[in-house]
């Protein structure tokens, strides 16, 4: 059998239905053997970075390995930024690289390069990959497959490369013969599990004001409904990571919603007066604490449960004290917990869950602070309010960077079943459209929607005709601000706003008319401004099959209000609030940047 084939029954094997990706050179048979499977298909893109961003998105759509393939050089090369998206967000995927011949590599020699678009792409790759490696023997491929697929989901998945010269790819093989891999014993013992979920429960039933923060660790994988079990008959409320957004569904009494420096503010006054902090299988990134961590949770207890021990040690001597640490996959933590819970008095939070619903009450989300009445742009959180309420159940969306990601975010109401999905950690502008391609090939049926700015857009424009060509059903929601709307808030507060590169006026090339682009790719188009009932617009929009391409008018001074400026606390978000007010507000201590490390301990002021 032809090395090339032995891969794609291999992959069809592991129930991968599609690889993404660009022909090349040395890449020919690779495409070959995977056309020719009768239970797979080549889905070829505009360019590997969107191949790879499709395999991260089929991988987040199903739980299944995203592949993606390209030729050795340029093709590889161009992989690097949807593999990083993988690899920080912890999506099980598998680079395919041709390479040179085996008698083209430079090997030891002290030269640039021997073969053609030869580069050393496991070099390259090997810091964002779990496994990195070039294939030097034919009969090793099934070891480096299944190795490369077990390390890919195993512990904390994550992507892996397998680089294959053109002279193997082409060599035959005898698969009862090849060597196989053998993955290591189980580790860890679920006595200590056991005992370590029984000294938390004992900490949470002496709180007084404990919350729950979840992360995208209980995506990758999926730890499924017994999430929504436990959180129910422990009772405490519950604050999401931009990632885990999804992971309540908006009517759940206990959910308050996401907080952080983007955050609103009911959620950052609720974890910054918080005195337990139960962070599962999110990393509290600084987008989450603020960048004075010494300021975050300051009155808290921090228990942090992860599979990877040292996302809890990063913490020691910086300003965060995690005192709880509990290394598990968070299947097997909520497992251990579960029965626990049985019979598991729930403590008495009314008058916690009471200021947090005054804190929601109080501090609706900002919307826009200028009007759009008279004006024909959108209100991006009223339209996100109203995209929530059409948004069908098991919808599943993809949203990109920027201002777009920030209002759907923390505007979005999810339902129950519906799935958000973004590159929450490596962020790249131009990741939604292609990684929704990668979801639409494995699931047509499921209802799909693309959220992306016009910066985004521009990064991965071709692809709409992909979309196009395979009359794939996303609709893809264009947030047309005319500019980079983040960047010019950002260049407004630390420049004083002169404008560099941010918009048409200060050297961006935009196209005038977005919707007339996308029909020239062939995608129906239609516009949302601020003349336009935003409900019906959506509702019709939704009502019809296939793909869309909806430019929205969204008012190009529109903010991200509010925002953590650096400097301050979470609580201190801009634009200000009076100091009277949020002094009001806090149970704990007032944060003081001169003396940091005794406030870091401060005690809760008694009464609340
Ligand atoms: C590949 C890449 N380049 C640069 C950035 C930095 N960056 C983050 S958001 C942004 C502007 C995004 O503009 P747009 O997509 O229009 O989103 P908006 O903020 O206007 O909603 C930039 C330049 C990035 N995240 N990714
Ligand atoms: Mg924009």
């Amino acid at each position: 059998m032809k090395l090339t084939d032995y891969i794609a029954g291999f992959l069809a094997e592991r129930g991968v239905t599609h690889a993404f990706g660009m022909s090349g050179g040395a890449a020919v048979h690779l495409f070959d053997s995977i056309d020719r499977h009768p239970q797979m298909k080549i889905v070829a893109m505009t360019h590997e970075q969107c191949a790879a961003m499709a395999a991260d998105g089929y991988a987040r759509a199903s739980g299944r390995l995203g592949v993606a393939v390209s030729t050795s050089g340029p093709g590889a090369t161009n992989l690097l930024t949807g593999t990083c998206c993988s690899y920080y967000d912890s999506i099980p995927t598998l680079m395919l690289t041709g390479q040179v011949a085996t008698h083209r590599l430079k090997g030891s020699r002290q030269v640039r390069q021997v073969g053609f678009q030869e580069t050393d792409v496991v070099s390259i790759f090997a810091p964002v990959t779990k496994y990195a490696v070039q294939l030097t023997d034919a009969s090793s491929i099934r070891f480096h497959l299944e190795k490369a697929c077990y390390l890919a989901f195993a512990g904390r998945p994550g992507p892996v490369l397998i680089d294959i010269p053109d002279d193997l790819q082409r060599t035959e093989i005898e698969p009862a013969e090849l060597p196989g891999f053998v993955p290591p014993g189980a580790s860890g013992s679920p006595v200590t599990l056991a005992a370590d979920v029984m000294s938390l429960l004992k900490l949470v039933r002496s709180a007084e004001r404990p919350v729950i923060v979840l992360g995208g660790g209980l995506k990758t994988p999926p730890v499924g409904p017994i999430l929504q079990e436990c959180i129910d008959l422990l009772g405490i409320p519950v604050l999401l990571s931009w990632a885990a957004v999804d992971l309540l569904a908006a009517d759940h009494p206990l959910r308050v919603g996401p907080f952080g420096v983007y955050g609103p503010r009911a959620g950052n006054f609720t974890v910054q007066n918080a005195d337990l902090v139960i962070a599962l299988g999110t990393r509290l990134s600084q987008n989450l604490t603020g960048g004075i961590l010494c300021s975050f949770a300051r009155s808290a207890t921090i228990a942090m449960v992860d599979t990877d021990e040292h996302e809890m040690s990063k913490f020691d001597g910086r300003g965060i004290d995690v005192q709880v640490r509990i290394r598990a996959r968070l299947a097997d933590f909520l497992g251990a917990l579960r029965p626990q819970l049985a019979s598991w008095p729930k403590p008495d939070w009314t008058n916690w869950r009471e200021k947090i619903h005054h804190w929601q009450q109080a501090f609706p989300p900002d919307a826009s602070p200028q009007t759009r009445t008279g004006q024909p742009h959108v209100d991006a959180v009223e339209f996100v309010r109203e995209l929530s309420k059409v948004l069908p159940e098991a919808a599943l969306i993809y949203v990109d960077t920027g201002g777009n990601l920030t209002w759907t975010c923390n505007g979005l109401a999810p339902k129950r079943g519906q799935s958000l999905h973004s590159a929450w950690n490596h962020t790249p502008m131009g990741y939604a459209l292609p990684a929704s391609i990668g979801a639409a090939m494995f699931d047509r049926s499921r209802p799909l929607t693309c959220i992306t700015g016009d910066g985004g857009l521009m990064i991965c424009l071709a692809e709409l005709a992909t979309i196009a060509k395979h009359r794939l059903p996303v609709k893809i929601l264009l947030f047309n601000n005319h500019s980079h709307g983040i960047q010019k808030q950002t260049l407004e507060t630390w420049l004083n706003g002169r404008y560099v590169a941010v918009d048409p006026a200060s050297g961006l090339a935009f196209p005038d008319n977005f919707s007339r682009v996308a029909e020239a790719l062939g995608l129906p188009t239609a516009t949302i401004d601020g003349r336009t009932p935003i409900a019906s617009a959506l509702a019709d929009i939704y009502a019809r099959p296939g793909p869309a391409f909806i430019n929205v008018e969204i008012n190009p001074d529109q903010k991200l209000y509010p925002v953590l400026k650096y400097g301050s606390a979470l609580e201190n978000q801009s634009p200000p609030l009076d100091p009277q007010q949020v002094h009001c507000e806090m149970i704990v201590e007032p944060f003081s940047k001169v003396a940091q490390a005794p406030v870091a301990c401060q005690q809760a002021k008694p009464g609340w």
